[in-house]
């Protein structure tokens, strides 16, 4: 039986993937700060019915020694670092701390790594948001970056580090440069749930109006339970490498907002208001990928429409919305 480990646990990308795991015959133990509240925070390994299924360890991505002790401990084949401070609009009120876990914490977890398991294979989740700038149409392996927020400073200090462990210490160092992927687990707080979560809540006669920022902003969405499947296919291959995991497909948050409004049966215009507050000190205007590698390397592709996804997501926070309003 193969052992993970899986940092950033508590997450979407971390409840999808342990089930994943899971599902593979893996034995899955995960990272879990103690600032977390347990009950809430476990909700989505709840939600996929696997809280019980993985084993949950005190540590903190700050924190070397709580990492070096749980890398001794659990002795991975396999981690997977998806801990980060990972809300972009929260980095410019957050920056140090972004910095202190979204960019040195990824050195923290690759020295407990180097120290009591060299030979463990990492995966880090690095981001779209570093192209921030581009000068390309499509983002691939090779477009250059150019960081647009302190998260994303943070996350380009994370791929680079990763990319040198490998490169120095030979390390089994892979690095995933991750789209924008959503799901019903996804935060409230990013653009996609807090869309469909709004648009259930003027569905059932709960509010009126949806208040969101720049709506022309562009991103390549797809859906975390496909983008896991990228970060363990990585980790199987013989050699480490970095990769693009996208969709190939563009879309406008207001045109997202619309497959949302529609599928409620609700006349956006009615509902949407733009609200600057949401604006952002500087915006990434427009992300789109180049999956190429992904699908030839690792025969990896994505398996469900941003208008499968967007219904998906609507209709589970309706789901959840009728269960817990009272009357
Ligand atoms: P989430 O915000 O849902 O999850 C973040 C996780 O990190 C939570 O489990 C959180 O724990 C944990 N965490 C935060 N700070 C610490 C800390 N100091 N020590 C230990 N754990 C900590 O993110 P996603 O699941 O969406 O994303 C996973 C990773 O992929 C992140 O690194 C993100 O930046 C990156 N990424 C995400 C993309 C996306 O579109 N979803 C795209 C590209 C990259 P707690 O429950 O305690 O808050
Ligand atoms: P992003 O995701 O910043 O791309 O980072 P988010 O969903 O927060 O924003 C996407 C775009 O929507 C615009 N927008 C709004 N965003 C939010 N959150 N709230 C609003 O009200 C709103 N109105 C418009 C934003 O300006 C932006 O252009 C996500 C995170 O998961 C990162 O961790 C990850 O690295 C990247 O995706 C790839």
């Amino acid at each position: 039986m193969k052992t993970a480990l899986v940092t950033g646990i508590t997450g979407q990308d971390g409840a999808y993937l342990s089930q994943l795991l899971l599902g593979k015959g893996y034995e899955v133990f995960g990272v879990i700060r103690r600032s977390s509240h347990r009950g809430v925070e476990d909700h989505r390994l709840r939600w996929l019915g696997i809280a019980d299924k993985v084993t949950l360890l005190d540590g903190d991505l700050a924190d070397l020694s709580s990492l070096v002790r749980i890398v001794k401990d659990v002795r991975p084949d396999e981690v997977y670092n998806l801990a980060a401070q990972s809300f972009v609009a929260s980095s410019w009120r957050q920056p140090i701390l972004t910095a202190n876990i979204t960019a040195v914490g990824v050195t923290n977890i690759l020295e407990a790594i180097r120290a009591e398991q060299p030979e463990a294979r990492f995966y880090q989740a690095s981001s779209s948001e570093m192209y921030g700038l581009i000068q390309e149409p499509m983002q691939s392996e090779a477009t250059p970056f150019y960081p647009r927020s302190p998260y994303a400073v943070a996350k380009l200090y994370g791929h680079w580090i990763t990319v040198n462990y490998r490169e120095s210490f030979g390390m089994h160092a892979s690095s995933g440069i991750l789209f924008n992927h959503e799901s019903p687990l996804r935060g409230v707080e990013f653009v996609t749930r807090k869309v469909t979560d709004g648009v259930a809540r003027i569905k059932l006669g709960l509010a009126g109006e949806l208040r969101l920022g720049n709506v022309d902003a562009k991103r390549d969405w797809g859906h975390a339970r496909d983008y896991v499947k990228a970060m363990w296919l990585m980790l199987q291959q013989d050699k480490p490498d970095d990769y693009v995991v996208a969709t190939g497909r563009t879309t406008t948050v207001r045109d997202m907002c619309r497959i949302a409004f529609d599928h409620a049966g609700l006349d956006m215009e009615r509902h949407l208001v733009i609200d600057p507050a949401f604006y952002r000190p500087a915006e990434v205007d427009v992300l789109l990928g180049n999956p190429a590698k992904a699908e030839q390397k690792l025969g990896w592709r994505p398996e469900t429409t941003l208008e499968q996804m967007i219904i998906e997501m609507v209709d589970a926070d309706l789901e959840r919305l009728r269960r817990t309003t009272p009357g």
